[in-house]
């Protein structure tokens, strides 16, 4: 039995975890917890120096499970990166970013992959975990291991897992997320799988690392053309003068052959707009054009503008103009419940109304502060009156910790494009989606083109 092998199987390998982020992390605790030495690696000083000291600076890992482990010896955190050799197993989660001009970003990557084969030993196996394009484990990292003089899948081995880690997700965890791993060879495969059973209870096989690449890039495509088709049924529904809300529900009641994804003003996060671009560059080599890939971006990169131009039509109808109109964003966060910014489409509404004129403002209980090309917002808090000193409210993200009765109750004008206000309990005028406005009690009758009082 090959060394690795027996001190996999006796849970004596001392795993390496590079990047500890929010996939990172939470991996280093869970094998950590499960007997296995683990020492985390991070050019960033203060994050090991936190997690030396028992803190947890992601908020799915709780600093008590943290302190636990680093007391009982079996979880270290280092800048140091020659400590690398002691590892016989090491995983890369660093991110993998887009660059300016979209296309990957892989200088994480470079850099860690530079780390290990510097210290690369005969033992060792190295995964990739940090989500990339197909054939980048085979064509990015097999060669600098090779050229080391260490045969790979005899003296060290390479495999890709995909990371599957959904923060806040308080149902699915590293134990009971399955977990997908493929090699660049049938060992380096078995050795991952034999590894990684160690803290995941369901680990699937597939037979490469890029069959495994391609699987992850599946998974967030999937979710960026499904919400890019729900998209574009909202501008159809706008043109068809339809609440496209009420169209998805309806479609929803299909109790087979149907997944219901909700329109809203674009996708943001570090994961759904930036991975399908990874597997478009990718095609794009091979001569292909990844359309649906392509096409989904830009419906989901055209929807700021489209909430911004429903924002002008609702100042319209209310006889207003964009231009000195005070406006409040509810919400800059990428999705509902996360303090998480990244790429997120609020940020875009938020430059589109202040390049239309509009006094912008914005409010967020997660969110103390953002900057958007290179102007700093702060947000305000929502006190008694605030909502109704703007002339429109623009619901950007469905916060559960927003007051949504009160902006239904005191907000003259709401866009909403998450459907987070209550209709029935509206008194001013409510612009959805799509569709026509729900005009409460309060609400001015519109005026009519022609009539004089
Ligand atoms: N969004 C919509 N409509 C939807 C769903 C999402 O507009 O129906 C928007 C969100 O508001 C957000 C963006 O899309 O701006 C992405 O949202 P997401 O729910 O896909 O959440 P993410 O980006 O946190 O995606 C992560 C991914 N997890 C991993 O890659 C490990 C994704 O695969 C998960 O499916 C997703 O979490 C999840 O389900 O929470």
């Amino acid at each position: 039995m090959h060394d690795l092998e027996q001190k996999i199987r006796a849970r004596t390998c001392r795993y390496g975890v590079i990047g500890l982020g929010y996939v990172g992390l939470p991996l280093a605790v869970a094998f950590a917890q499960r007997g296995v030495h683990v020492v985390g690696f991070d050019v960033d000083r203060s994050k090991t120096d936190a997690l030396s000291a028992g803190r947890s600076y992601i908020p799915d890992v709780p600093a008590a499970e943290v302190a636990r482990e680093v007391s009982a010896g079996r979880l270290e955190a280092t800048t140091d990166f020659s400590r690398l050799a002691e590892c016989d197993v090491v995983s890369i989660c660093v991110p993998t970013p887009l660059s300016k001009s979209r296309d990957p970003d892989v200088s994480y990557v470079a850099a860690a992959t530079e780390s290990v084969v510097k210290t690369l030993r005969a033992g060792q196996l190295v995964v990739l975990e940090s989500t990339t394009y197909p054939g980048m484990t085979e064509e990015f990292l097999r060669p600098p291991m090779a050229a080391t003089g260490l045969t790979v899948g005899r003296d060290v081995f390479l495999a890709f897992s995909p990371e599957r880690v959904d923060p806040g997700n308080v149902k699915y965890g590293i134990r009971n997320t399955p977990k997908v791993v493929g090699g660049v060879d049938p060992l380096s495969t078995r050795f991952a799988a034999d590894f990684y059973r160690i803290a995941v209870d369901h680990v699937v096989e597939v037979s490469s690392a890029a069959a495994a690449e391609m699987a992850k890039l599946l998974e967030n495509t999937f979710r960026s053309v499904n919400i890019a088709l729900v998209n574009e049924v909202a501008l159809m529904c706008d043109r068809l003068g339809l609440d496209v809300r009420e169209v998805v529900g309806a479609a929803a009641t299909k109790p087979f052959g149907f997944m219901a994804f909700q329109p809203g003003p674009g996708t943001g996060g570090h994961c759904i707009p930036l991975d399908p671009l990874y597997l478009s560059w990718k095609l794009r080599t091979l001569e292909y054009r990844a359309r649906f890939v392509e096409l989904a971006d830009d419906v989901n990169l055209s929807m700021p503008r489209y909430v911004v131009a429903r924002v002008v039509t609702a100042l319209n109808d209310a006889e207003r103009s964009l231009k000195g109109a005070r406006v409040l964003v509810l919400g800059v966060a990428y999705k509902r419940d996360v303090d998480d910014t990244r790429e997120s489409p609020s940020l875009e509404i938020l430059r589109h109304l202040a390049e239309g004129g509009a006094q912008v403002e914005y409010a967020d209980p997660y969110v103390p502060e953002v900057a958007v090309h290179g102007r700093t917002w702060r947000g305000v808090p929502l006190e008694p009156g605030t909502l109704a000193r703007y002339d429109v409210v623009v619901v950007a993200t469905d916060h559960r910790a927003l007051p949504w009765d009160r902006v239904a109750a005191e907000a003259r004008l709401v866009v909403d494009a998450r459907g987070a206000v209550p209709r029935d309990a509206v008194r001013g005028v409510l612009w959805p989606l799509s569709g026509p406005p729900v005009r409460g009690a309060a609400a001015a009758a519109p005026a009519v083109a022609g009539a004089r009082a």
